[in-house]
């Protein structure tokens, strides 16, 4: 048996994107902060890392998907808060979904870093505060997984192919 995983190794010469909505700012500047630190503190090159920005959540996945052929993962920041209105369905449903669309067929891995909350005190919590920082985790799991990608080899070529 193999077991395949990943490290947390961070190569000088790999490039990351952050799309990161600007809607709730207060809590995005602070998952921004959270990966970028995450990724520097594990050998990513500070000039190595973009940070795009697009209004609001459900603008993620488009730029997420002008990005993937250029960077070696892109990690999608944003945070979606109920508060009173039903547009926080149709915001967080079809962000998520398009950027799950987008991780399934993408050529690089594609981070899920998007807050969906009921209220700003959750959504604070998960930006640095009682709860950690959601940021951080999304820039470990694409640390992870670039290194994961790179283990992944091809499956071998059948006989008679
Ligand atoms: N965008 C967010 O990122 N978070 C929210 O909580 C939010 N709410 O609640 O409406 C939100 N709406 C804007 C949306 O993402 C788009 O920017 C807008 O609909 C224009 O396409």
């Amino acid at each position: 048996m193999a077991r395949i995983v990943g490290d947390y190794t961070g190569r000088p010469g790999d490039r990351y994107a952050i799309v990161a909505s600007r809607f709730n700012r207060s809590v995005t500047e602070a998952l921004v902060e959270g990966a970028v630190d995450t990724l520097v503190r594990h050998g990513v090159a500070p000039e190595a890392i973009d940070v795009v920005s697009v209004p609001g959540a459900f603008e993620i996945p488009f730029a997420a998907r002008r990005l993937v052929d250029h960077y070696q993962a892109v990690i999608c920041l944003g945070a979606v808060v109920r508060g009173e209105t039903p547009h926080f369905d149709y915001v967080a449903g079809q962000t998520a979904a398009q950027v799950a669309a987008l991780a399934a067929t993408a050529p690089v891995p594609v981070i899920f870093g998007v807050l969906t909350c009921d209220t700003m005190e959750q959504a604070r919590d998960r930006a640095g505060g009682k709860a950690g920082n959601k940021g951080a985790e999304a820039a470990l799991a694409a640390l992870e997984m670039v290194s994961l990608a790179r283990r992944l080899t091809p499956p071998p070529e059948q006989a008679g192919d």
